[in-house]
């Protein structure tokens, strides 16, 4: 089995590329971020408490998050692996998954971090917002999350270097080229499907 972090700061692109990347390597995605919206256009009582945070541009309770994922692992025993989008975003979280998988027989093989210029992630957000109704559609929300990114989730990357799993991706290019640089990385570890 074979497990992918994809990390970077809010439109980063990690959604992006996790199509690419999923429809090319046959892997399970599992989206934190995919997840929430889910429960809260359900009105689901997670969703409910999660979108207090979410429209804030705060991140969402960790034990909400962690309790979300163990559930996706096992709904997929068969597996060839996993892209975690945009999760794990704390510390804690990290710590959380690598006990998790552990117990599942598992671990994280690979943290590709998506890295773009701060006006660059403004512009992409604003346009993503303009069609996509969702709540980090305007500059305060938007500099709230990227300020929640270095507060919180700029650590985890720490965290995967100091495991030696971590490789840092210039994610200002083109969405083709940057997941041509990716494939790199991942074909040392799987070969694609398609
Ligand atoms: P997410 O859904 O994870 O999304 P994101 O970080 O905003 O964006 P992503 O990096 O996926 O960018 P995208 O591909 O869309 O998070 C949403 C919220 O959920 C968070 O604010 C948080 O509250 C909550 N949440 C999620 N996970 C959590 C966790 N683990 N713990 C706590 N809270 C959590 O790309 C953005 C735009 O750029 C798109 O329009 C795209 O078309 C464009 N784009 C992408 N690549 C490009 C390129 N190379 N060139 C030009 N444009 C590009």
């Amino acid at each position: 089995m074979f497990n992918l972090v994809l990390f970077g700061p809010p439109g980063s692109g990690k959604g992006t590329q996790s199509e690419n990347i999923l429809k090319t390597y046959q892997l399970q995605h599992i989206s934190t971020g995919d997840l929430l919206r889910d429960e809260v256009s359900r009105h689901t009582p997670l969703g409910m408490e999660a979108k207090k945070f979410m429209d804030q541009g705060m991140l969402v309770p960790d034990e909400v998050v962690i309790g979300m994922i163990s559930g996706k692992i096992d709904d997929a025993p068969d597996a060839r692996g996993f892209i975690f989008d945009g999760f794990p975003r704390t510390r804690h979280q990290a710590e959380a998954l690598d006990k998790l998988l552990e117990f599942k027989n598992t671990k994280i093989n690979l943290v590709l971090a998506l890295d773009v210029p701060e006006p660059e992630l403004v512009k992409r957000l604003l346009g993503r917002g303009a069609t996509s109704g969702r709540s980090d559609d305007n500059e305060e929300v938007i500099q709230k999350r990227i300020n929640e990114y270095h507060a919180k989730t700029q650590p985890v990357a720490s965290y995967y270097n100091e495991h030696g799993k971590l490789e840092n991706v210039k994610g200002d290019n083109t969405i083709d080229e940057t997941f041509k640089i990716l494939s790199r990385h991942i074909n040392k570890y799987l070969l694609p499907v398609a």
